[in-house]
């Protein structure tokens, strides 16, 4: 699949810092040290409809990480998924009766263009499911074959008791594994499994569902967790860098996700930080899209938002934080956009220096957005009225907003 257009990244003078990012797993802050180059998976959308501000958030949080790698010269390998074939994507196409395949490509097509707009970068391989399945039968064989997976109604399942590390990248009880299986996407429930909580990793053709060729597996279509491992191993290997995604991930796909490829390679975990982002709210609710209490990105570019100014409100929340979306946090954006635009619109004004290390330092620092924005509000109020001769100040706050925080002044 092919992903979208990338925004030039200004290169900033001096040196990047490294990233300290806290991982799920560990339940720590990891400094990511990866060499010259730096690998991330992040799951991508399951595109049954447009992309809201939860997603664009979560986004956020991992095109700064890429930012802050950039920095440091590092070359990045961003890897990230589209579930383009999954029961609420094929749920959504009966129940609208339309073809499937059109509206995942439809929706695809505007996430493609929401993330233009908010200047998210792209990544360098962007993998639909369907193109996967070639890849992901011969690991779900492997995994048969190595005795931790079954069948059963001839559908495959992973035998979670196959991996001794089970559990350890999200940290749950037993008791939560199974309501959190439930509620995304497993079937605790349904009779003659192992253990409740396993995972289907191929699904048995259903009538009028779409297939395909699953080799000795029989026709069928993948499971949701060994996508991502098999789009992960494909393009980066074992132990990269991160995997990423919104918390609502972090059981049972992540989770399961390091169990497939423990059983695989004998290895653990896939990735050396599990990093994931908060949730954001709607009127009190999580923002998803079984409930509908959704904000559109492409729905607010329609209205004539400035994708700036979104930008700015997602980054005024820490990524870790579970937040709310308001008008009042839209409209507090709006108006530091337009201080912001003001302040570097002068054709000189105070050095700026320091600004550049303190927007390093805050986002080295598990990515901490607010306080890079804070910094850079106290260099615009007081470059607001400051009589300062440096000429080249506005142009440097301009690019190093560019450039580490993805927003175009
Ligand atoms: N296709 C799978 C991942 S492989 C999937 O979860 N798709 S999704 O469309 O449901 O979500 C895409 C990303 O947005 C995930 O990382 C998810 O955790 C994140 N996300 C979904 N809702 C919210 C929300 N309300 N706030 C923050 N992030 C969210
Ligand atoms: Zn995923």
């Amino acid at each position: 699949m092919h992903a979208w257009p990338a925004s030039e990244v200004p290169a900033l003078p001096g040196k990047g810092r490294d990233l300290q990012i806290h991982d799920t797993a560990t339940q720590g802050t990891i400094t990511l040290a990866p060499g010259p180059v730096a690998r991330i998976y992040v799951c991508g959308i399951t595109p049954y409809d447009a992309t809201h501000i939860g997603h664009a958030a979560t986004y956020n949080a991992f095109d700064l990480v890429q930012r802050v790698w950039l920095d440091t010269k590092r070359q990045v390998i961003y890897v990230q998924n589209v579930t383009d074939v999954d029961d609420p994507l094929l749920e959504r196409a009966l129940r609208d009766n339309q073809d499937w395949t059109e509206l995942a490509e439809r929706e695809t097509a505007l996430f493609r263009e929401d993330m233009t707009a908010l200047r998210m970068l792209p990544p360098q391989h962007y993998i639909g499911a369907v193109e996967a399945i070639p890849g992901i039968v011969p690991l779900v064989e492997r995994l048969r074959d190595a005795g931790a997976a079954y069948e059963l109604d001839g559908d495959v399942y992973f035998s979670v008791e196959s991996d001794p590390n089970f559990g350890k990248v999200s940290n749950l009880d037993a008791e939560a594994m199974r309501l959190l299986s439930a509620e995304r996407g497993g079937d605790p429930d349904r009779a003659g499994k192992k253990n409740p909580l396993d995972p289907m990793l191929w699904m048995a053709a259903r009538p009028g569902e779409p297939s395909w060729d699953g080799g000795s597996l029989g026709r069928g279509r993948p499971g949701w967790h060994i996508e991502c491992v098999a789009i992960a191993l494909d393009h980066l290997g074992m132990t990269f860098d991160i995997q990423g995604g919104g918390s609502d991930l972090a059981f049972p796909h992540h989770e399961m996700g390091a169990s497939h490829a423990q059983v695989l390679t004998g290895e653990f975990p896939m990735a050396k930080a599990y990093v994931h982002a908060g949730m954001v709210a709607l009127h009190g609710e999580k923002m998803s899209k079984s409930k509908g209490n959704l904000v559109f990105v492409s729905a607010l570019r329609r209205a004539g938002v400035d994708p700036a100014a979104i930008r700015l409100a997602l980054l005024s929340h820490h990524y870790r934080a579970d937040w709310e979306w308001t008008d009042a946090v839209l409209a507090e954006a709006v108006a530091r956009l337009e201080r912001w635009r003001a302040a570097v619109s002068r054709p000189d004004g105070i050095p700026a220096d320091d600004l550049v290390e303190e927007v390093r330092e805050a986002l080295s620092n598990d990515l901490d957005a607010p306080a890079a924005l804070a910094a850079v509000d106290r260099w615009v109020e007081r470059q607001l009225v400051s009589d300062g001769d440096d000429e080249s100040a506005p142009g440097l706050v301009s690019r190093t907003v560019d450039a580490l925080l993805g927003v175009a002044l």
